[in-house]
């Protein structure tokens, strides 16, 4: 038998985005304020402390974010103007190659609280556009239900996923979406980064943190109410789409022991577990063995309806997708060590093994190859990567141009590692590299944390032309899209 390592014919090529960090105009069309508008960008935060402000929203940062005459900064209201660009980037995905756009509907757009009946035309009446928009230039869309933007409604009235009313909410959404857009979506995921309820509750689950006196059993009853949810939307959009395909997906980090003591290994093994628990219930329809002790050992009790393990096990996810930019460390003792780099995401540890971007983040290609032997092996389903890809400082030079080499490289290098994990066997069908337009950034809030092949006049204050234009990475990743993986 030879060993090929071409990428399979009809591999999916293309870009990733989420509605919050890209269309802006948030307030336009009936939309109404969603858990990110609401993320406020204060310039005079020292870099280390940048993503404190997004993990640590308060009562009163969401008060005044409704105060229609607040005057701080609302970076993610911007977006980068995608809502009345998308033609034009569209068509330059188009010139890439792209054959898929894997994208995010705004709840907001549809329900602006997110407890209405009767959705907004105007909403639905943009997204179809944006869809017809890819099929005319033949880029398949892959849509996220909800990326970081449940309607801040749901929050500040309901108390966000802990309350079980928001799962016939969530429903109630996607079936209306999969309604509408039978006939020109066919691939969907159900949450974006189901697992980082961990670090964020309040994006992610729509819990504030502050002052709460139970944060963990809220982190885990809103994501068992996802775990429902997204079972009975991959229910709905079978009977609705045939032939869809329903993804969930995780950040996923690999994870290596700070040194071969068991007691590393196994706060290792733990610390996966934290992250594998969620792919793992609706991967394969079922809490795993050791949920029971986790759960117990956080304090957490459960309350599950009759029902919702049925409904678990019959409608497990088609596909698995994650998002992978790093690896990290791990160490039974964190505490005792030096040299940890503060990064919340990379646990604290640095690997001296590995280069880091400039916002710490542990660049490591062959673990994006570990990453997916690991999950193919575990779970036995088509593997998308969902996101992957680096954010840099871009320089402008004179002329206009932007020589983003360091790009191509990490690019390069996470390519070739895919080549081998489909050599080792793994179903991968697809990848998309995560903002193939310069967008905001979801952890900083930040324009200038770049990762784009296409480049957006705009700085962190949202000053700026918004003019597109192209950076030496794209033609690079039109070169590779062409040769389907091949010309590297
Ligand atoms: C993922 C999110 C994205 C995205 C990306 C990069 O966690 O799903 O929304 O932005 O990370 O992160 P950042 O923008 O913080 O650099």
């Amino acid at each position: 038998m030879t060993m090929s390592k071409a990428f399979p014919e009809g591999f999916m090529w293309g870009g990733a985005t989420a509605a919050n960090q890209l269309e802006g105009a948030w307030n336009v069309d009936g939309k109404g304020l969603s858990v990110s508008d609401v993320y406020t960008f204060d310039v005079n935060t020292p870099k280390e402390r940048w993503l404190d402000q997004w993990l640590g929203m308060t009562h009163q940062q969401v008060a005044e974010a409704q105060d229609p005459t607040s005057t701080k900064y609302y970076p993610k209201r911007n977006g980068n103007d995608f809502y009345h660009r998308y033609k034009e980037d569209i068509a330059l995905f188009a010139e890439m190659g792209f054959t898929c756009f894997r994208m995010s509907i705004a709840w907001t757009r549809i329900f602006p609280r997110g407890d209405e009946t009767t959705p907004n035309e105007a909403g639905l009446a943009f997204y179809d556009d944006v869809f017809d928009t890819l099929r005319q230039h033949g880029i398949e869309p892959i849509v996220s239900l909800s990326h970081y933007e449940m309607p801040l409604a749901l929050v500040t009235d309901y108390g966000g996923w802990p309350n079980r009313q928001v799962v016939d909410f969530y429903v109630h959404f996607a079936t209306t979406v999969f309604t509408r857009y039978r006939k020109k979506v066919k691939y969907w995921m159900t949450f974006n980064e189901i697992n980082c309820v961990k670090h964020h509750p309040y994006v992610s689950v729509g819990v504030i943190e502050e002052n709460h006196p139970n944060i963990e059993q809220d982190k885990y009853q809103g994501a068992h109410h996802q775990f429902v949810a997204s079972a009975l939307a991959t229910k709905a959009c079978h009977a609705i789409i045939p032939g869809s395909q329903v993804g969930c997906m995780i950040s996923y980090q690999i994870l290596y022991p700070h040194t071969c003591h068991p007691d590393d290994q196994l706060a290792c093994e733990d610390a996966q577990r934290v992250s594998l628990f969620f792919s793992d219930v609706q991967a394969r329809g079922y809490y795993p063995s050791w949920a029971k002790r986790m759960l117990d050992e956080k304090g957490v009790t459960l309350k599950m309806e009759t029902g919702d393990e049925e409904i678990l096990r019959q409608y497990p996810v088609d596909y698995v997708s994650f998002s992978y930019y790093m690896s990290s460390t791990v160490s039974a003792h964190p505490e005792k060590l030096q040299g940890a780099t503060g990064n919340l995401i990379t646990g604290g540890i640095r690997n001296p093994y590995l280069e880091t971007s400039d916002w710490g983040w542990q660049i490591d290609p062959k673990g994006l190859r570990l990453a997916l032997n690991q999950l193919y092996d575990r779970y036995q389903k088509p593997l998308f990567i969902a996101e992957n890809g680096l954010g840099a400082v871009d320089e402008v030079n004179p002329d206009g141009s932007i020589r983003d080499d360091y790009r191509i490289d990490y690019l390069r290098q996470h390519i070739e590692q895919m080549q081998e994990a489909i050599a080792d066997g793994v179903d991968l069908f697809g990848y998309t590299w995560w903002g193939p337009i310069d967008v905001v950034s979801a952890g900083t809030a930040q324009m200038s944390k770049r990762y784009g092949f296409i480049y957006v006049d705009q700085d962190d204050m949202g000053n700026g032309t918004l003019a597109r234009s192209r950076k030496k990475s794209f033609g690079w990743y039109k070169k590779v899209i062409a040769t389907n993986g091949q010309d590297l």
